[in-house]
């Protein structure tokens, strides 16, 4: 029986590839493949599905489904498709005439208590490649999944559905994407890319896939296994470097101090041997990959089964950070609250302007947006909610409003959720006339405004680690000062 290398070497260099999923991860990677001489044509694969479908038709009249500013990529898409090098289609049977396939499909939790993940797309995803599947091909996982997918959970649909034997009849490997919105095409020819095979034939044939893309990454491979770990590790220790500057937000607000000042002077110490990221307080922690990474990490340890030596008893560090990263949108509803009573009123009947709905600033992306749970809790005050945001176009069951002073029209109070550079500028005189109120209140979840040039307008003024001005003096515009206790 021919072993995959020579299965390979017959086949020659990989010229025709499919990539399954055309969203934030699966656009960019497709039209760079499509836009590298080394490979002759891209096929990009999308479920012609009611929420989805809609993509084909405008990506393969070179437009770009995504919203947000992302440099470079509607140019790219263009240029491929006129170029006839990249086309979107909803006929997986096409996986057939491809050399190589890779998956970038969410891998979302249905319950992250009983760490229960939800692969109903990656699976069917899967079904699609391994009914179409040839000899020869190279399958490349680029969802983060659970340590232990790609040996496992993968390599049985795979070969269940097409009857061949990985790392026999086609190679299998995972290559986590490392994309963030706002940097898609930058963060895939940048990045160093983690390539692991089931066995080395695998890792070969993905290292030959990757690498025409890549400008200044280089390619890192191990197996299959570690590089599902590190995909899922960076994000969770991502996800606690976060939760460690929250805990200190929280604390600098119960010493009376300002976090950033501690985080410009914890910062300042550099030099040798000392690596110190610490990273930026706020709202909380959105998107599609901190806010369930951890869970697989976690889940990956249970279901590969090996030896845990850990503290009896001791939750799991990383656990323990997604929920202080969760607790910050319950924050800073407290703060709100705390700020209507500096004014005398209660947040029943009150209508609140929640500014931002995105994760992340200046993108349309609203996955799994800190945004909701913030609001949710002052529907359930009694608040009305009014929600601004410039990107995103429209979110399941929400109203969304791209008029800013409608929004802060009549407003109780302010909550500014995004760091979109659009509300950098936001005039504090303009904003309380808007209002209409004698004392409004602004609760800043990003650091984005200065709460003096507020405080001094006539704010009542709330900052996720200000404690050095959360409780700061009122200042009526008529120059009336009122010194008021919590
Ligand atoms: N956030 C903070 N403070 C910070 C940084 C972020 O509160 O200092 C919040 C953001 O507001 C956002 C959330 O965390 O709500 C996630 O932000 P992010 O900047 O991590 O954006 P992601 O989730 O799109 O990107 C992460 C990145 N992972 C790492 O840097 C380790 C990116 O490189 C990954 O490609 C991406 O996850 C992914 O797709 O896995």
């Amino acid at each position: 029986m021919r072993d995959l290398t020579e299965i390979l070497k017959k086949k020659g260099q990989i010229k025709r590839i499919g990539v399954i999923g055309m969203g934030y991860v699966g656009i960019p990677a497709a039209v760079l493949f499509a836009d590298s001489p080394s490979f002759d044509f891209v096929w990009g694969f999308q479920r012609d599905s009611p929420t989805s479908g809609y993509k084909i038709d405008l990506l393969n009249r070179g437009i770009s489904p995504l919203k947000g500013e992302e440099p470079g990529l509607e140019e790219l898409i263009q240029k491929t498709v006129q170029a006839d090098k990249f086309k979107c289609t909803a006929d997986f049977s096409k996986i057939s005439e491809v050399d190589a396939v890779t998956l970038a499909i969410q891998t979302p939790f249905s319950n992250t208590e009983s760490l229960e993940p939800d692969f109903n797309a990656l699976v069917a995803g899967l079904r699609q490649v391994g009914r179409y599947l040839t000899k020869g091909t190279l399958v490349v996982l680029e969802s983060t999944i659970t340590p232990g997918t790609t040996e496992g959970l993968a390599k049985q649909v795979l070969e269940e559905e097409s009857g061949l034997t990985a790392g026999h009849d086609f190679a299998l490997a995972h290559a986590p994407e490392r994309v963030m919105v706002g940097r898609l095409l930058r963060n895939i020819q940048e990045h160093d890319r983690i390539v692991g095979g089931i066995d080395d034939t695998s890792t070969i044939r993905a290292i030959e896939l990757y690498t025409p893309v890549l400008t200044k990454g280089k390619i890192i491979s191990m197996s299959a296994t570690a590089a599902e770990v590190t995909k899922t590790a960076e994000n969770t220790f991502r996800d606690l470097q976060i939760a460690a500057i929250n805990q200190l937000a929280l604390y600098s607000e119960a010493m009376g101090i300002n976090v950033y000042d501690v985080r410009e002077g914890v910062d300042s110490l550099k030099g040798e041997g000392i690596t110190r990221a610490i990273l930026y307080p706020g709202a909380g922690v959105g998107g599609h990959c901190l806010t369930k990474d951890t869970y697989h990490l976690e889940r990956g340890v249970k279901i590969l089964d090996g030896y845990l030596d850990y503290p009896n008893g001791k939750d799991s560090l990383f656990v323990l950070a997604r929920a202080v990263n969760d607790f910050m949108p319950i924050h800073l509803y407290h703060l709100t609250q705390e700020g209507m009573k500096r004014t005398g009123k209660s947040l029943e009947g009150s209508k609140i302007a929640l500014l931002g709905w995105a994760f992340l600033g200046n993108s349309d992306d609203a996955r799994n947006t800190p945004s909701e749970k913030y609001r949710d809790l002052l529907i359930e005050s009694g608040c009305t909610v009014e929600i601004h945001d410039p990107h995103v176009l429209e979110y399941p069951g929400i109203n969304l409003s791209y008029d800013l002073p409608g929004v802060l029209e009549n407003a109780d109070a302010i909550a500014i959720l995004t760091g979109h550079r659009g509300y950098l500028d936001l005039n504090a005189a303009r904003v309380k006339e808007l209002t209409g109120q004698e004392l409004p209140v602004i609760v800043d979840g990003r650091n984005v405004i200065d709460p003096d040039t507020f405080i001094r307008e006539g704010f009542v003024y709330k900052g996720i680690g200000r404690g050095d001005k959360n409780l700061h003096p009122i200042e009526l515009k008529e120059q009336v000062v009122i010194t008021t206790r919590k």
